[in-house]
């Protein structure tokens, strides 16, 4: 039986519509005869303030001790902030995704190492969101026990985070809710079974594997050995061989215009790599024997081949641009890349020819430039896509991992020795950087190698500095 006050701001839930019933489909695609819209609140702020005292009164409760909050982004952040203003509690917000420039911070905010957080977040499913919050803040060095959530849907999450160490505290459960709108006249009885059926059905919901890994500093993370065994796709299996078996993340970005100086740059730094890539429509003698030559460099070295021919037309275009020509990509390119943006005909044109021949994709998620026009949300959007792709995408371009799936392999470009940028709006950071801080499993090296004196001794320094990076996490 729930407190007078809190059935009253049940009965004030429903009302404004943060509570319906009926026929949902939720994210997942899921059926369900409920659905919880705490978004709403913002504007409701004397809900917001009064559920956030809620929130306050569940720690206390609890005997919680934390020196920070921090909302689950987006929906939760107006209810963390409320409680950090009301009760005078630091905050962090956790970004979605680094920023292509600047600080390129995950976290917004003063905070210090093992300092203790504690998650909040408007309503949970399997628990999902709150964990992937608790990986990224513990890899920043903060210690985090306990999350507590406005509303629980009792579908799992409880059980999915202690099973993950993370206690966790629920202002409201939907059966209470549902219960105290039923003795409050605003539901019928046969609302009440359905939704309890459903909950008994769906009580189990587990957090998707892929967002159930740790990869993040502090914790173990997998090895490429282990992320090899765990892939689907035949081709990210064979390029975490290569990387565990030659001990290398680097990828060779040869961006030269005769095919005699690329397949030279290919046999120089052929032993030190897991993946060449060109771009083929740079070279000035381009030949149908090149191709030919370039496999044989790879076969002999070990390592995949990637034409950064980043496509980005209809999924039409797109399939004739990479079977004809006078490249014909598809013929010898292991991998190529495309942006997501034209929507799913594109990798259903490219899949077309490539999936035959045990080709793969990369998804442009973020771009290393200054000033991208990339928007925040377009990486998540990004994941998403890979994730209803698995048969051809491997993985992603971009300047932090996107999702801490071990299957998906995550580039990212824009890697020098040095922090520094070029004339042209290319932005570098460091291999241990971006291997550490930013979830990047192959660092992509141009000119740092392409133009150094030596380049077979400098790819053998980036070779070891990405590989050192990778194996301090382990
Ligand atoms: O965001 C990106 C994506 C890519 S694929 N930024 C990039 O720089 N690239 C590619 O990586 C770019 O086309 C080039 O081939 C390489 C970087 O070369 P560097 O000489 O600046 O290291």
């Amino acid at each position: 039986m729930c407190s007078i006050k809190l059935a009253s701001l049940y009965s004030t839930l429903f009302e404004i519509g943060v509570v319906k019933f009926g026929h949902f489909t939720l994210k997942s695609g899921l059926q369900a005869p409920v659905y919880v819209d705490l978004r709403l609140l913002v504007s409701h702020p004397d809900l917001l303030e009064a559920f956030a005292t809620e929130v306050w009164n569940t720690l206390k409760r609890g005997g919680i001790e934390y020196d920070i909050v921090c909302g689950v982004p987006y929906a939760a952040l107006p209810l963390a902030t409320c409680v950090s203003v009301r009760f005078n509690v630091p905050m962090v917000i956790r970004r979605k995704e680094a920023k292509g420039y600047g600080t390129k911070k995950l976290i917004e905010g003063d905070y210090k190492q093992g300092q203790r957080c504690i998650i909040v977040e408007d309503v949970v499913t399997s628990g999902a969101s709150i964990w992937e919050t608790v990986e990224l803040l513990t890899a920043e060095g903060l210690t985090i026990t306990d999350a507590v959530v406005l509303m629980n849907r009792e579908q799992g999450a409880t059980k999915n985070l202690k099973d993950l160490g993370i206690t966790l505290h629920s202002v409201c459960h939907l059966t209470e809710c549902m219960k105290a709108l039923h003795q409050l006249g605003k539901i019928d009885a046969e609302t009440v079974y359905k939704v309890t059926k459903f909950l008994e059905i769906n009580n189990e919901t587990k957090i998707p594997t892929h967002k159930a890994v740790t990869s993040c500093k502090e914790r173990k993370i997998l090895s490429f050995k282990e992320r090899a065994s765990l892939c689907q796709h035949p081709l990210t299996k064979r390029i975490f061989g290569i990387m565990e078996e030659k001990k290398t993340n680097l990828c060779v970005a040869a961006d030269v215009t005769f095919c005699a100086k690329l397949l030279e740059i290919a046999e120089t730094v052929g032993p030190h790599i897991c993946v060449l890539k060109i771009h083929a429509d740079i070279l000035e003698d381009f030949n149908s024997e090149f191709p030919e030559k370039l496999k044989d460099v790879a076969k002999k070295h070990n390592f995949v081949i990637f034409e950064d021919r980043k496509f980005a037309d209809i999924g039409h275009t797109v399939y004739m641009q990479y079977t004809k020509g006078i490249h014909t990509i598809v013929e010898w390119a292991d991998i190529i890349d495309c942006h997501p943006l034209p929507g799913p005909g594109i990798l259903e044109g490219l899949k077309q020819a490539g999936i035959k021949k045990g080709r793969g994709c990369l998804l442009i998620a973020q771009m290393s430039t200054k000033g991208n026009l990339v928007p925040a949300n377009y990486p998540e959007a990004t994941a998403h896509f890979a994730d209803h792709h698995r048969d051809f995408v491997i993985g992603f371009i971009g300047q932090s991992r996107l999702i801490p799936d071990p299957t998906f392999i995550n580039f990212t470009p824009g890697i020098k020795l040095e922090e520094s940028s070029d004339s042209l709006g290319q932005q570098y950071v460091t291999p241990q950087e971006a291997i550490q801080n930013r979830g990047a499993d192959v660092i992509i090296v141009g000119r740092g190698i392409t133009d150094a004196n030596d380049p077979q001794a400098t790819a053998a320094e980036y070779k070891k500095a990405g590989f050192d990076a990778y194996s301090q996490l382990l």
